[in-house]
């Protein structure tokens, strides 16, 4: 069978999972939202990462399938963290362009929140460049319209596509995840010039600046020192399972 087929098979049998990975404020240290990432577990236990995966996803449409699921889960997880009295202020759930451009998107994102109960402001979708700056009106007032929802919307991978920064200043997002590429940069001779740059680039333009792949204390320090305010990485902790992450928060607070 080729690998499509061994996918469509593992979202039917339940082989697909997500982890949530924490993020924090780095200046106090308070767990302020969740990332959902999906993974795959093969019969044989082994762990396909996404990237191998969502592509696939996206070229046959199991994406939408798919990201309905991933959206409802997240969901669920974080009202679950909401009733235990542990759920940090946001969940963010990954949103391919695939799934974005389907008609009934906020439907369904409308859907999840209402049968998960969680209020619209607790959610954020995370899209790439390429999804926020495609020039056509109605996806434009898709995430208009998800704005006045309540529902928050960052831009991740930011600064690795090709944005228009006059398009950047009109978007309806409120967030900007610096690519941890530019973190990693911070440990080579260029240093953490490209994530200034994201940071400051976000300050002016009212956006919340997150970094991403905090490997270390220094990449902590560092962008801390530059004025962004939120991270996620590594050395903060890894993407977990469910039941980790709740004893994660409980050991956390
Ligand atoms: O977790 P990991 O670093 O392996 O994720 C790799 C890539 O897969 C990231 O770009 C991430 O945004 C993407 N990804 C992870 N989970 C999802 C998901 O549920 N939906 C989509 N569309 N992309 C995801
Ligand atoms: O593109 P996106 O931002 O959604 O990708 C998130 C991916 O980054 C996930 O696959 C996650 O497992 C991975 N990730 C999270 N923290 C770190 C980190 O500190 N270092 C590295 N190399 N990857 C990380
Ligand atoms: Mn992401
Ligand atoms: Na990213």
């Amino acid at each position: 069978a080729t690998l499509m087929q061994h996918l469509h098979k593992a979202f039917d049998a339940k082989r697909l999972f997500l982890m949530y990975q924490p993020q924090l404020d780095l200046r106090s240290g308070r767990l302020t939202g969740l990332e959902a990432l999906i993974r795959w577990r093969t019969d044989d236990g082994a762990l396909i990462p996404p990237n191998e995966f969502i592509p696939l996803a996206e070229y046959s449409g199991l994406i939408v399938s798919l990201g309905a699921w991933v959206m409802r889960t997240a969901c669920f997880t974080m009202r679950r963290l909401q009733q235990m009295g542990i759920a940090p202020d946001t969940m963010a759930v990954n949103v391919s362009v695939v799934q974005f451009r389907q008609d009934d998107f906020i439907d369904y994102v409308r859907q999840a929140l209402e049968d998960s109960g969680l209020s619209p402001h607790q959610l954020e979708l995370e899209m790439t460049e390429s999804v926020t700056m495609e020039g056509s009106k109605v996806f434009a007032q898709r995430l208009h319209t998800l704005r006045q929802m309540g529902v928050h919307i960052a831009i991740d991978d930011f600064g690795t596509g090709f944005s228009s920064l006059s398009y950047l200043d009109k978007l309806p997002a409120n967030k900007l995840k610096i690519d941890r590429a530019f973190v990693r940069q911070i440990d080579t001779p260029d240093g953490p010039k490209i994530a200034e740059l994201i940071q400051q680039l976000g300050q002016k333009l009212g956006l919340q600046v997150i970094a991403e792949g905090i490997e270390t204390r220094h990449h902590w320090d560092t962008l801390l020192r530059m004025g962004c305010e939120q991270g996620q990485g590594f050395f903060i902790a890894h993407p977990m399972p469910e039941e980790a992450l709740t004893a994660w928060i409980q050991a956390h607070r």
